[in-house]
């Protein structure tokens, strides 16, 4: 339960913007932040949301806001997922039972949102090189201001922080980085860099008020500095302290309580007016899921939930259908109690790909790297050297971080690298940052690569089961975000012939050629214009890459109108389609119309994903009234 009563909120009823938590004594800011709390905990109670990482950060956020002056002063949240009381704090408290709805609140920062969010986030560990431009872009126009970045240890896995710390080390910019260590990330954090932090912590107590002077003592004035010395030697003796940072160019203070106002507050200050002479590090310490005991007491500290029951903490569960992670990860397990070579990659998303059932069967066969989807790639095509069948899951959304790898280390040398491509097309409530829209293009424009796209759970089946057996080339197949259609699986899951789509209906006047999961809507479409009279073949094309011509060729024959129709980017699947039948049969087009429905030249917000879907214009309504009015056939409000 959270510390403060419902509804009571003496205090955060009258802020509006950070101006106002300005005016409030310690003891208030205390009272604010369980009031915080709270509303954030009521809230997220409705829409759903990401709760324990904002619970963690909401002294650290009061404190920013507090000592800084924001929205001049500037602070770059990490991920964004945290930021619940940085919104609520900044003109956005009477949105957030908007969040992360169609029209509402965004669940990240959002520079479109709030003047407050200077940089845009959702994936992670950018935050310390978009600080750091921003302060040398200020700095170099004489802007004057502060500028923050927020990570956390999870996000602190990522090669790109390390980029940054080493190229801000070596600036000596005023740059000050809040590294926010809830030893988690999604699950409990991985690496050798979590260690090193553990080992920080528990090198000796946290450093409070009476340190600080002495951990900033080389920031102040020469002759401070000399009589602050000796303290500070006192303070670097007694605890190990930041090595690793302070050989980056860093100031490193730390470890602090970061629940605890008392340490911030100083702290803040001091980096705040002492950090003229080159970047600071502050380590501070939080617990994920803070002061809400369902969170503090759940494995992932409710990282993300459903809506939930305040008192409880129990969270909605609808009764749908096995989700496709969940067949992937069954599927996968299958596969590997008979081959000793299969063997799974996630990036710090063990329970989001399903490989924590994985990780359960084969331990020693699971590798965790941390948010770091560059390695995971490459690691995978090590292991496709030495003989083994790595199945590297990842999202579409954080594949594209690592293209290079994939290019240069996996389809360049030819590797047999499986990518299982999680969270394939658009995914609703995480938006545009986190929509799978371009994997079709950027995999299938790829000399060697083998692309498949599932239309229901047991072609998924069929995908992974085939992928296992590829070994002459790197293979990828990609399935949505949430459920089957509950379809059996049974075993041995017969495999596909590569390159080889299937009709799925016969019709006479249009053919619809699918790749992926619109497969469904197609379905409905195809219904909904019986009774317009047009009669429509189905194919199911399974590949992108390689197509299947004769399958192509065949429905561009026999058809006055085919479509494609595909969950990404323009450059996907039609492309390559319309491709093939311009460079190699290009008088058929004289006879057969081609049309390609593929998503927008725009980023859609977050929604529900129909309604995302309804406005890429890619529902079965929308379908429909496209393929009428190709065929020249009014719509009548009545029949569909
Ligand atoms: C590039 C990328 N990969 C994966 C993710 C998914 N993800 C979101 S939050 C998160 C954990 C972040 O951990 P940390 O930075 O410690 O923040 P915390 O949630 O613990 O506050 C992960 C892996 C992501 N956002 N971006």
């Amino acid at each position: 339960m959270s510390k403060a009563t419902k509804k009571d909120y003496k205090f955060l009823k009258n802020i509006d913007s950070p101006k106002d938590i300005k005016k409030l004594t310690s003891d208030e800011l205390e009272i604010l932040c369980n009031e915080v709390r709270s509303f954030m905990i009521d809230n997220v109670s409705k829409t759903g949301g990401h709760l324990g990482a904002g619970l963690g950060v909401v002294e650290l956020t009061v404190g920013l806001h507090y000592i800084f002056n924001t929205p001049k002063d500037q602070i770059i949240w990490d991920v964004g997922h945290q930021t619940y009381p940085h919104k609520i704090l900044t003109k956005r408290k009477n949105k957030m039972h908007t969040l992360r709805q169609g029209k509402g609140l965004s669940g990240f920062t959002k520079r479109a949102e709030s003047i407050y969010d200077p940089f845009g986030a959702a994936h992670a560990s950018t935050s310390i090189s978009a600080a750091l431009g921003i302060l040398v872009g200020s700095e170099i126009r004489k802007k004057n201001k502060k500028v923050v970045a927020v990570i956390g240890d999870g996000a602190m896995t990522a090669g790109m922080a390390y980029e940054a710390l080493n190229n801000a080390g070596a600036m000596k910019y005023p740059l000050i980085v809040i590294l926010n260590d809830n030893d988690m990330s999604i699950a409990p954090p991985v690496g050798a860099m979590s260690a090193y932090l553990s080992k920080l912590i528990s090198s000796g107590p946290y450093r409070g008020l009476r340190n600080v002077a002495s951990q900033l003592a080389k920031k102040f004035p020469k002759k401070i500095a000399n009589t602050a010395k000796k303290a500070e030697e006192y303070a670097r003796g007694f605890f190990t302290g930041g090595t690793l940072f302070e050989e980056l160019g860093f100031y490193y203070i730390g470890p602090i309580d970061g629940h605890n106002l008392n340490h911030l507050l100083p702290i803040l200050k001091n980096a705040r007016d002492h950090s003229k002479k080159g970047p600071v590090l502050i380590h501070v310490v939080t617990k994920k899921g803070n002061g809400y005991i369902p969170a503090e007491k759940s494995d992932d500290k409710f990282h993300g939930v459903g809506k939930f029951n305040v008192l409880t903490g129990k969270q909605n569960k609808s009764d749908s259908n096995k989700s496709y992670t969940k067949i992937f990860a069954e599927n996968l397990i299958e596969l590997a109690k008979t081959d000793k070579k299969i063997c799974a990659i996630t990036a710090a998303m063990p329970s989001g790909t399903g490989l924590d059932y994985f990780m359960k069967k084969f331990p020693s066969r699971t590798f965790d790297v941390g948010i770091a989807e560059q390695h995971a790639v490459t690691f995978a095509a090590g292991l496709a050297c030495e003989g083994m069948k790595p199945f590297a899951t990842i999202y579409s959304t954080f594949l594209q971080r690592a293209y290079d790898q994939v290019v240069h280390d996996v389809a360049i040398q030819n590797l047999p690298v499986r990518f299982a491509i999680d969270r394939a097309g658009l995914v609703g409530a995480d938006g545009a940052t986190h929509a799978g829209s371009f994997d079709i293009a950027f995999l299938s424009n790829l000399p060697n690569f083998i692309t498949m796209a599932a239309s229901d759970d047991l072609e998924l089946a069929r995908m992974i089961h085939t992928c296992a057996d590829i070994n002459h080339a790197p293979s990828a197949f990609r399935y949505p975000r949430g459920s089957g259609l509950g379809l059996k699986i049974n075993y041995p899951v017969k495999k596909l012939i590569i390159g080889k789509g299937k009709i799925v209906q016969e019709g006479n006047d249009i053919a619809i050629i699918s790749y992926g999961a619109r497969l469904q809507e197609v379905k409905l479409a195809a219904k909904k214009l019986e009774s317009y009279k047009v009669s429509t073949t189905i194919a199911d094309a399974r590949f992108c890459k390689p197509l299947d011509k004769k399958l192509i060729l065949e429905l561009c024959k026999n058809h006055k109108l085919l479509i494609t129709i595909e969950e990404g980017s323009i450059g996907g699947f039609g492309s390559h389609v319309s491709n093939f039948l311009i460079n190699e049969h290009n008088t058929l087009l004289q006879n057969t119309l081609i049309d390609c429905i593929c998503l927008p030249d725009k980023f859609i917000d977050q929604d529900t994903p129909f309604n995302m879907y309804s406005i890429a214009n890619m529902n079965s309504e929308n379908i429909v009234t496209r393929i009428l009015k190709k065929l020249n056939i009014k719509k009548s409000l009545t029949k569909v």
